[in-house]
């Protein structure tokens, strides 16, 4: 590894030190909040709601902006048919200058989500690309001949690459007599990285945004760009869809990938302190951290894909922790929009999906996002620990989920996606029209009105979390080390740097439990916060007694 590829030592003079220690907010623009009434989320929506990350509210250090750009929506903004301009359903290109200026006075940077592995159909290159095998754009995408034809005279697919959306991965074009190759739908047509022209165009588009005043950028599904050369076959494997049947050698994580993220990596550097994450597709903890740079961190589904117990959560930590090392940065999220609610989904995963312990799990998870190593990655409306959805199929906006069956099953990430919840009433203070996915059934009771004045609620429980994380270098940017807690269902780890020492301990269980802490080690510890405004103390004795689903970060006290 190169000494460029280490991250920089915390409090580093570098801006990326900011970046690293921080939280980072996912807004779905079209869900957060509607300024005109149209039933749309958008950008002055967003920039009118920016008090709900005050000092004294939810102190986060950047927002991400899940695509702004114009798209026909036929993946919600994931099928792009311009990358340099803001979707007009979103607002006009003042307001996105103003909402940049709008975050940057307040110390909150702007992270933009970059969909360059595919565009829509419906974009100039491919319609230019389409049209003809000539011209500048002929070679933007990836097209193939046919393999052959069959005896009725049908084009045969040059190889066996499928859609992780379900269906062919290969689509016809009778204009040009190729097939091209889609990973989406049918409407999000592949590009071909390998092409100079094409990452030319995708750079310049990256510098348009920083001379804008953009501080990062997500990486949507940033290992699936460049593809085997040769597009040989995947090897076929057992699973339960045509995607998990497939071993996805040849489509993704190609050897060469890692040159292209310093790359893109040398874009970014021209300007200090920009960051950016990658979105790793299908890919595990080990990936993840081979793809993490300095400036560069990646997701991985480790935690994201663990049930709440205690031994699930130790393994993805250990993993976690074994990959990265002490010199590479984690990502630590457990929920965004392709996935279920986090608390919707922990408790279902252990068959407690009921009211008051679906409460106690989105303040633990809170306290498992804010303490463990790795910048913090919160999704809209986790802070007031909103449900998953029902949503009836007549109103599902998912396209996959259209299609899901016994050989396809498929999550409707529409659940997840329902507009933010503000205040009781009609629009659930997120529109004065009719909003464009359904309201929670729960919207009136769960808000950010009614949780603001109720000291106890998930709100305040991050508020609490955010403000303390902030004043503490050690949750920001220490060592990491997982303990044995030596009681069942029950998690700790210690947290060092910058001269103090905390010790985290979780309980994943709806009863008491009892820690001795003097069997962890390193002395007496006070406790400081955690998920009960009603902190639960030491005792004498050195036990800690846990109430059900309680978290608690301990101090070492002194002397
Ligand atoms: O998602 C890629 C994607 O489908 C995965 O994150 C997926 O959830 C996971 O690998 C399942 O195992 C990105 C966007 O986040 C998504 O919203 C888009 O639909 C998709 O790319 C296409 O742009």
């Amino acid at each position: 590894m190169t000494d460029e590829a280490r991250i920089l030592p915390a409090g580093s003079a570098d801006s990326t030190a900011d970046w690293r220690d921080g939280v980072v907010y996912q807004i779905y623009p079209r869900s957060f909040a509607d300024s005109d009434g149209d039933g749309t989320g958008d950008l002055t929506g967003i920039l009118e709601h920016m008090d709900l990350f005050a000092a004294d509210s939810l102190p986060i250090d950047a927002i991400w902006l899940s695509p702004i750009y114009p798209s026909p929506g036929r993946d919600l903004g994931y099928d792009v048919t311009d990358h340099t301009a803001v979707d007009p359903l979103l607002g006009t290109e003042e307001d996105f200058d103003r909402l940049v200026a709008a975050c940057h006075g307040r110390g909150i940077k702007v992270i933009l989500d970059l969909v360059m592995n595919h565009t829509s159909d419906e974009h100039a290159w491919f319609l230019a690309s389409k049209a003809s095998r000539e011209g500048p754009y002929a070679d933007f995408y990836l097209w193939r001949d046919p393999r052959g034809f069959d005896a009725d005279g049908n084009p045969i697919p040059p190889n066996n690459w499928v859609s992780f959306f379900g269906g062919p991965g290969w689509e016809w074009i009778p204009e040009r007599g190729q097939f091209y190759y889609h990973t989406f739908l049918v409407g999000q047509p592949e590009m071909n990285w390998r092409n100079p022209a094409v990452e030319a165009a995708q750079w310049d588009m990256v510098r348009g945004w920083l001379a804008r005043g953009v501080d990062g950028f997500r990486l949507d599904v940033f290992n699936a760009f460049l593809k085997d050369p040769d597009l040989r076959d995947n090897p076929v494997i057992e699973g339960d869809s045509p995607w998990n049947r497939q071993e996805h050698r040849n489509d993704l994580d190609h050897a060469d990938f890692s040159d292209l993220i310093e790359r893109f990596r040398a874009i970014l550097d021209e300007q200090p302190g920009r960051m950016s994450v990658g979105e790793l597709f299908s890919g595990g903890t080990p990936a993840a951290a081979r793809y993490t740079r300095g400036r560069h961190i990646v997701f991985d589904w480790s935690l994201m894909e663990a049930p709440w117990t205690a031994p699930a959560f130790a393994a993805g930590i250990d993993m976690r922790e074994s990959a990265y090392g002490p010199d590479l940065w984690p990502t630590i999220a457990l929920s965004n929009h392709d996935r279920e609610r986090q608390a919707t989904r922990l408790a279902a995963s252990v068959g407690r999906d009921r009211d008051p312990d679906h409460d106690a799990i989105a303040k633990a998870a809170a306290v498992l996002i804010l303490a463990m190593r790795g910048a913090a990655f919160l999704y809209y409306g986790e802070e007031i620990g909103m449900v998953g959805v029902d949503i009836p199929r007549d109103e599902i906006v998912d396209p996959p989920a259209l299609r899901a069956g016994p050989d396809f099953p498929w999550y409707d990430r529409s659940r997840c996606r329902t507009p933010m919840q503000w205040a009781p009433g009609s629009g659930a203070g997120f529109t004065t029209g009719k909003p464009w996915l359904r309201l929670a059934p729960d919207a009136d009771q769960r808000n950010v009105a009614v949780q603001s004045a109720d000291p106890d609620s998930v709100l305040n429980a991050y508020r609490r979390l955010l403000t303390f994380r902030r004043a503490s270098p050690a949750l920001q940017s220490g060592a990491m080390e997982r303990l044995d807690s030596g009681t069942a269902d029950v998690l700790a780890w210690t947290r060092t740097g910058g001269g103090e020492s905390l010790l985290v301990v979780v309980s994943f269980v709806d009863e008491p439990r009892r820690v001795d802490l003097r069997a962890l080690g390193g002395g007496r510890w006070v406790a400081r916060i955690g998920t009960h405004r009603e902190r639960t103390d030491v005792g004498r004795d050195g036990f800690l007694d846990l109430r059900p689903d309680e978290a608690v970060i301990l101090e070492a006290a002194p002397g």
